[in-house]
């Protein structure tokens, strides 16, 4: 399904999170997701403040802020309304069902009341997954499998990236609608018609090839064209390029023509 624009793979889904993201998509022609990952949760919203309009998705790791409260929360989903984007929190889920359950529900961050979208590493088996799936589904949410990583050895290769496939074909795509992963994944031999998955591929940038620990970075152009990903995930290209709240912004618009761009030539190849 990778020619098809992204208008006509929101019928491929019933899951609403699925659907509202290739809405979004569509309608602020955008497949950038802006990662931000910064110590405070009021530095986030104003990043958020400057990127929302270029984005289809803002993805947090609210675990990293050393103020979040209830109504960091509060704005989080009132600028998701605004500025039209979905919320992905990335807690890479990775213990047994009870325990992945309760981590979502409760606690101090309560994921699954706010997050539209969340991710689960599959090695604890099937379990992970009904585990989320009893809390998310219910309340309309989404979440993805990690097949892939972008940082340097990476275990989740060949066997693991299959059966990871596997796994989330095999529980349905009503709870499960892609992967976090770095190729299409879904190769054509494995899908069956109708099936339509969202690859969302982070370690995206467009200047630095890596970081001092492991991370490896792409263009949009690779990830897009190349691996035929769905949605481009940038954050240190973004929240950390210099020159202060205007430059954020303009480089959230960069990539975000970057990747429209690329998009648009993938499916001109039908
Ligand atoms: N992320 C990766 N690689 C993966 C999965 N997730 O980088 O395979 C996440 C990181 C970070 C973001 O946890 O939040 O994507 C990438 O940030 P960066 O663009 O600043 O490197």
């Amino acid at each position: 399904t990778t020619l098809l624009p992204y208008s006509e793979r929101i019928k491929l889904h019933t899951n609403p999170t699925a659907k509202k993201i290739l809405e979004i998509m569509d309608r602020k022609k955008t497949n950038l997701a802006v990662s931000v990952d910064v110590n405070t949760a009021s530095e986030a919203l104003e990043v958020i403040r400057r990127v929302g309009s270029s984005v289809c998705m803002v993805k947090t790791h609210v675990d990293i802020f050393e103020d979040f409260t209830e109504s960091f929360v509060e704005e989080l989903v009132k600028l998701s309304k605004e500025l039209d984007f979905v919320i992905f929190e990335d807690r890479k889920f990775a213990d047994i069902g009870n325990t992945v359950s309760l981590q979502y529900s409760s606690g101090i961050h309560k994921i699954a009341n706010w997050a539209d979208l969340t991710n689960a590493h599959s090695v604890p088996g099937p379990g992970i997954i009904a585990g989320l799936s009893k809390i998310g589904e219910p309340l309309g949410r989404g979440l993805l499998l990690l097949a892939e990583m972008s940082s340097k050895g990476s275990l989740a290769v060949d066997g693991y990236t299959e059966e990871t496939f596997k796994m989330a074909q095999e529980a349905g795509r009503s709870f499960v609608i892609g992967f976090i992963a770095q190729n299409r994944i879904d190769k054509s031999d494995l899908i069956k018609d109708g099936e339509d998955y969202l690859i969302m591929s982070p370690g995206v940038g467009l200047g630095a090839k890596g970081d001092s620990l492991g991370q490896q970075y792409r263009t949009p152009r690779e990830c897009i064209i190349d691996s035929g990903s769905d949605v481009i995930i940038v954050g240190r290209g973004i929240y950390g390029i210099k020159g202060g709240e205007q430059a954020v912004k303009d480089e959230a618009e960069r990539y975000r023509i970057e990747g429209w761009k690329a998009y648009e030539e993938r499916i001109s190849k039908k």
